[in-house]
């Protein structure tokens, strides 16, 4: 179903959360949209804050976005949830477990949450998520939560968009390795040790606080390491105070800017291949570039000279 774009700019301007719904499903399925709405959506006085929760499958991230979210409701804060996951786009098992966990909160029109697949596309992560980022500003989120399923890039590239970032990790044999190795010690502004209830909690935080103080840094933050039973609702009082903290620190030190506007950059380089990728998209269905291309799949021409023709009607625009 075909919906009116001005009319659902409308509504999210004015909080309808169907309106949301619906633009979230078409800056995910329509790259192009983004460059026709951000200019239509309104800039609340106050901008939403980006908390980023990477780790590991399993670590019980869901888990503790569940827990956060009743803690800043507690708060009266409103809350987005976007639980990104790599691999399975909403049919995948993990999601539905997402489902089920935060049912709990379907009913309260101060919480929205929603699972995006990435699908591996240019810029992976960010892409859609920061449209999807802007959207919930529109709304007027106070808080925005983004889990992903950790695994490779997609982890690092959380803190393109977070203000604030969680590393969650579990008492397992060689997860604080494994941390270190996938550059998760590098991007973790808290560190969360859970299951604490298991074994081991203990050795690995102490693990992370000595690897944290290897790391070179002009920064005055001091990252700490909590330990959690999200499970149980234990630790979580600390790690929301840990996030309220670490906000003011940038808000006093005037870092939210600075991070924001260097963000902004890394979004003008990607929106700018996304850009240029669908130009490419709608130039491949012109009869010129299509007969370019089979003449370079054929062997007539070299496929750099294929790449040198369609790049010159790509840049007189014609
Ligand atoms: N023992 C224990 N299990 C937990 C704890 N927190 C979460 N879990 C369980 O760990 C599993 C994975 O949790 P989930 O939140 O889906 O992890 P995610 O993949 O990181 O989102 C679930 O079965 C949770 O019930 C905890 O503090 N202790
Ligand atoms: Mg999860």
């Amino acid at each position: 179903m075909k919906y009116n774009e001005n009319d659902l700019i409308n509504g999210i301007n004015s909080g309808s959360r169907v309106s949301l719904s619906r633009l979230i499903s078409l800056v995910e399925s329509d790259k192009s949209a983004i460059f026709r709405i951000s200019n239509l959506l309104k800039k609340k006085p106050k901008s939403t804050y980006v908390v980023g929760i990477t780790g590991p499958p399993g670590a019980g991230k869901s888990t503790l976005t569940n827990r956060l979210i009743q803690k800043f409701r507690s708060k009266k804060l409103s809350i987005g949830v976007l639980a990104v996951d790599p691999s399975s786009p909403f049919t995948g098992g993990a999601v539905l477990g997402d489902r089920i966990r935060m049912q709990e909160h379907a009913l309260d029109d101060q919480v929205f949450i929603r699972s995006i697949g990435s699908r591996g596309d240019l810029g992976g992560l960010s892409n859609s998520t920061s449209a999807i980022i802007k959207l919930f500003d529109s709304f007027g989120m106070d808080i925005v939560i983004i889990e992903t399923v950790g695994v490779g890039q997609t982890e690092l590239d959380i803190i393109k968009i977070s203000d604030c970032v969680l590393v969650t990790l579990v008492p397992e044999a060689g997860d604080g390795v494994q941390a270190m190795k996938a550059g998760l010690m590098e991007i973790g502004d808290v560190f969360i040790v859970n299951k604490a209830d298991r074994g081991g909690a203990d050795k690995l935080a102490r693990e992370i606080d000595y690897m944290i103080s290897l790391k070179h840094t002009n920064s005055s933050w001091s990252t700490k390491v909590i330990l959690a039973e999200a499970e149980n609702n234990v630790g979580i009082d600390e790690i929301v105070q840990q996030i309220e903290s670490f906000k003011s620190y940038e808000e006093q030190n005037k870092l939210l800017e600075v991070k924001r506007n260097k963000r902004k950059i890394t979004e003008i380089e990607s929106l700018l291949l996304q850009k240029v990728k669908l130009e490419v998209e709608e130039l491949k269905k012109r009869e010129e570039i299509i007969n370019i291309i089979s003449d370079a799949s054929s062997g007539k021409i070299k496929t750099e000279e294929a790449v040198n023709l369609i790049f010159k009607f790509f840049k007189n625009g014609s």
